[in-house]
């Protein structure tokens, strides 16, 4: 046994000789925070409920001290991919696997299903749960291992370049990115999204299927079939799955219409040997490596050229803006809502431009938590552009997450759920994405409104928000499948874009077959995160906003002049407390409970997104009928499973 497990033991064997003599009664109705639920049921609470209580604070304080040493490992190995800052991330994570499996070993004593106070219940509950640290170490490690490779193989990626093979350092972020927002040439796209495909996704094969073998190991472990069971466990409701698929279906006839409508225009652009009528679209086409949104390509897709577009890039730039006002803006609308102003440590670590001393390095945005008192970061290689300007927002609602639920015992600093935390930000980002907003900040000048470009805008909106729902689900129904056994490895990449033509109606450039692999090409399936999350997002962004907007006098139904399409809820303190009051409970409740104190509702609902798109769907119809476009797509002949089909140019 290592001396650090042998220190470890001492600890818990210290905690779990706690006499029930220092305890003492916590809650009085003068504190803070305590709702009327749990302080009634610290009344209830029995001899042996008090000891545990006891207990469980002592475990929170070991278990919030490994955890935030693992985030800071992360955080240095992210920050900068070494051989020793990979060593000390899977040592901090290793440590913390082990004081998460003697927290719960120590709680799992106390008969904690049958306590009376339903908070301490839940307490146990969360810190009960184990998920990878229930295998045994050397498991663990090897499933680590196996995240860190995928992790660091798609952060180092280097491509050449199309137009000057000598040049060999194109990154994702920003040349390839950059590229697919701007080349209209087929066969550049072709050949980008190929050399990508090929570099961040092949050479993950091995340690994909590694990770699928020991995420059933662990899955079993925790006590269910697979990880799929796992991930959905997070939304707490057995129904959920079904929920998902309902809201898939809600939104198709939208989806079809935008779909019918973007083919067309492609077809128009590109010739018909590069876009059929009725096939799915080629997915290189779309503005984006993965095809997840769209608003790249609007400029020659939008319903009313002639029309001012909503495209704030070019006056950013002419004003100067830099990353740091970025976040500063973003910081400033927050507070505007009554909302926390960001601790001077995020400045002071936050890591906001790409660094140029040629360290390799995780680019795709994100917002750290590390578990103490306004410690909050953001890493993200900003470019100045509109969208990433909503992605500002979108990190920004992560840290203003932390920093609502950070007085919350260590098991409740999570959000209500997955969905939330990713949800926060964007809900900001609806307001700040109107003409009114960007008129308000001095970045939208000459721009007159009319039912054209409220068509545009509303277009732009929808290649945003509404076509990323089918790509977001389809990432996850498939690792589903492969974590339930459903897809075996011999048909890992056609399963793939069978889901993906079947939800989406997008295809690759060429030809893939089993001897690729292009799911990890996508960030979260090589960094191993679940996505269902930015679904969840989506949807209950809009019910957010919708509710915001109410609270902000900013949406009156039936009132022209106040619409969920033209709602700021900018300086709102009534929006604003009500979010946080959401937001500060944390992961304290069940979601539907943080839910209902800003929305009045318990469910994710799609009626809020298909109200706000209403005028998109009433127009595309008519347009795509006038157009004679067709809607709907045919099945797909780009993925060949097996070597034999291929050479015999079979399906
Ligand atoms: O990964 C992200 C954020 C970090 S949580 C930048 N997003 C998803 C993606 O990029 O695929 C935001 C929207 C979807
Ligand atoms: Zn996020």
């Amino acid at each position: 046994m290592s001396p650090y497990f042998i220190t470890i033991l001492i600890v818990f064997l210290a905690i779990g000789t706690l006499q029930a003599g220092v305890v003492r009664r916590v809650a009085s109705p003068s504190s803070t925070s305590p709702s009327p639920a749990s302080s009634s049921s610290n009344e209830l609470r029995t001899d042996a409920e008090q000891k545990a209580k006891v207990l469980v604070e002592r475990c929170e304080k070991h278990y919030q001290e490994a955890k935030a040493k693992q985030a800071h490992a992360a955080w240095a190995y992210a920050s900068n991919i070494t051989e020793p800052n990979l060593m000390q991330k899977v040592k901090a994570a290793t440590e913390f696997a082990a004081v998460a499996k003697f927290v719960a070993q120590d709680l799992r004593h106390h008969d904690y299903r049958t306590f009376r106070d339903e908070d301490l219940k839940r307490r146990f509950k969360e810190l009960t749960k184990l998920d990878y640290a229930a295998l045994p170490e050397n498991q663990f490690k090897e499933l680590f291992a196996a995240v860190s490779s995928m992790e660091s193989n798609y952060a180092k990626v280097k491509i050449c370049s199309y137009k000057d093979k000598t040049n060999c350092h194109l990154t994702l972020d920003p040349e390839l990115t950059e590229i697919f927002a701007t080349s209209q040439d087929p066969e550049e796209l072709e050949y980008y999204w190929v050399k990508w495909h090929d570099k961040a996704g092949k050479p993950s094969k091995a340690s994909f299927q590694k990770y699928v073998e020991l995420n059933k190991e662990s899955a079993k472990l925790n006590g269910f079939n697979n990880g799929a069971d796992v991930w959905l466990a997070e939304y707490d409701d057995p129904t959920f799955e079904q929920q998902v698929q309902d809201v898939i279906t809600k939104i198709r006839p939208l989806y079809e219409q935008i779909h019918a409508y973007v083919r067309f225009k492609l077809r128009e652009k590109y010739g018909s040997n590069v876009v059929s009528a009725k096939g799915p679209i080629p997915i290189h086409l779309l503005g984006n490596m993965w095809g997840q949104t769209w608003d790249n390509i609007v400029n020659f897709t939008t319903p009313f050229p002639e029309k001012k577009l909503l495209d704030v890039t070019e006056e950013m730039v002419k004003q100067g803006y830099t990353p740091i006002k970025m976040f500063q803006m973003g910081d400033d609308f927050f507070q505007s809502l009554n909302m926390t102003k960001l601790p001077q440590t995020f400045w002071d670590k936050s890591i906001l431009e790409k660094p140029t001393d040629g360290r390799d390095l995780v680019c795709h945005a994100s917002a750290w938590d590390f578990f103490a008192t306004d410690d909050v970061r953001i890493k993200q290689c900003t470019r100045v552009n509109m969208r990433e300007f909503f992605v500002v927002h979108h990190e920004l609602g992560h840290i203003q997450y932390y920093l609502q639920y950070q007085h919350q015992p260590i098991e409740y600093r999570s959000g209500a759920n997955p969905g939330f935390h990713e949800a926060v930000g964007d809900v900001l980002s609806l307001s700040v994405s109107t003409p009114k907003h960007l008129k308000r900040v001095g970045l939208l000048n000459d721009y007159e409104e009319d039912e054209q470009v409220k068509i545009n805008q509303f277009y732009q909106s929808g290649v945003t928000k509404l076509v990323f729902l089918p790509f977001a689900y389809t990432m996850d129904k498939y690792r589903w499948s492969i974590f339930r056994g459903e897809i075996k490895p011999g048909e890992y990449n056609c399963r793939f874009w069978q889901l993906r033509n079947q939800f989406s109606g997008v295809e690759p450039p060429v030809v893939r077959t089993e001897q690729d692999f292009d799911p990890p090409a996508k960030y979260h399936v090589s960094a191993d995160v679940e996505y269902l999350r930015y679904f969840v997002s989506y949807v209950i962004q809009f019910q957010f906003h919708k509710a915001a907007c109410k609270l902000a006098g900013e949406y009156v139904p039936g009132d022209p002049e106040k619409t969920l399409n033209n709602c700021d809820i900018y300086q709102s303190t009534e929006a604003g407390n009500k979010l946080k009051e959401m937001l500060s409970l944390g992961g304290s409740k069940p979601w539907p409970d943080a839910m209902e104190i800003l929305t009045g509702e318990r469910k994710m609902n799609a009626d809020a997104i298909l109200e706000y798109f209403k005028p998109l769907y009433d127009w595309l119809s008519q347009e795509n009928k006038r157009l004679g476009a067709h809607v709907g797509w045919t099945e797909s002949d780009k993925c060949i499973t097996s070597k034999f089909d291929f050479m015999h140019g079979r399906k």
